[in-house]
């Protein structure tokens, strides 16, 4: 029996030198994840499908809602260590303050795996693999989607205001679905964001914002919002306002919820550029890989789609979240 313990032991310790995980070979494998929150239809499926993944593969599963707070996901960041969970997910907020408790993930020899949204941190080193969305092109889809739809309209050389509604502020989506779009626009000089302010990826402040930009009374032709959450919200304000959303005024959001698919089969919307929230599958195929001792790509992009009024309908009854 002693000989079992200290084998048991050598392998542990080795196995934490070498930077590796130790995944007792007779246990359920343990894995400690801090989501974002609740704040979107995307992010709920999101949360949906991780966790039916990890039940379905019989791993114990400890999930931390971090309501939007990066203070929450810290937290249970430092509780997993103490945990001494086998693996670490992790989809961080916003980008910037995670240098230290990612320090302290990596110093205890966790395996981190980064679902969904990055951080700013430098380099590549300190976590396993990041498996999500191209936000920049995202962003570019829906500027390019709306430029050749205004083309459609022979509205191409008329005087476009555009207002935008930003994911939330410091967040890896916001970022880069702005950068995106705006590298689009920015080619055609009859495209102007006129109005641009956070809704923080939700409903109820996409529709209060969109009811400051439409009080202001200037021109207003699209909106572009970061996600479909605060779209489905400004419809709301703009209907209020007496207009017609998807007619008056041109909409396009990014995720591909079915509210959105709805939506534009009522004739409300006009775009939505698809952000996969289903990476369930794929993260648990991360963990029972690093289990396995193998070796992960650093990156995984989803592969997406944009939809509007000529796809939209018929893809409604297949669409998954
Ligand atoms: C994108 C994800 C974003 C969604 C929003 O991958 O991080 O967060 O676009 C969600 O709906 O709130």
């Amino acid at each position: 029996m002693k000989k079992c313990a200290l084998l048991l032991v050598v392998v542990t310790v080795l196995a934490f030198v070498f930077g590796g995980a130790a995944f007792a070979a007779d246990k359920k494998i343990v894995v400690g994840f801090a989501q974002i929150g609740a704040e979107s239809d995307w992010r709920v499926a999101n949360t949906k499908s991780i966790q039916d993944a990890c039940a379905e593969a019989g791993i114990d599963l400890r999930f931390v809602d971090g309501q939007q707070k990066q203070e929450n996901q810290i937290k249970a960041l430092r509780d997993f260590i103490t945990q001494g969970v086998d693996v670490i997910g992790f989809s961080p907020v916003v980008e910037s303050g995670w240098d230290e408790v990612i320090e302290e993930i990596n110093d205890a020899g966790i395996p981190l795996i980064l679902s969904d949204r990055t951080t700013d941190i430098k380099g590549d080193d300190y976590y396993v693999t990041w498996m999500g969305s191209n936000f920049i092109e995202e962003g570019r889809n829906a500027g390019k989607w709306l430029v050749e739809y205004l083309k459609k309209q022979g509205r191409n050389k008329e005087q476009i205001n555009i207002v935008e509604l930003q994911g939330t502020v410091g967040s890896g989506p916001a970022i880069d679905r702005q950068k995106g779009f705006v590298e689009v626009i920015a080619e055609n000089p009859n495209l102007k964001i006129t109005q641009s302010q956070t809704g923080d990826f939700t409903r109820d402040l996409g529709r209060t914002v969109m009811e400051s930009f439409l009080k202001k009374g200037e021109k207003i032709d699209v909106l572009y919002a970061h996600n479909d959450d605060m779209a489905l919200g400004a419809i709301q304000a703009i209907k209020e306002a007496g207009r017609k959303p998807g007619k008056d005024i041109i909409i396009i959001g990014i995720d591909g919820v079915k509210a959105a698919f709805e939506a534009i089969a009522a004739g409300e919307y006009n775009c939505t550029v698809e952000c996969n929230p289903l990476l369930g599958p794929q993260f648990v195929d991360a963990v029972k890989k690093l289990a396995a001792g193998e070796t992960l790509p650093k990156i995984t992009y989803s592969i997406e789609g944009v939809y509007d009024e000529t796809t939209a309908k018929e893809a409604l009854p297949t669409r998954q979240y």
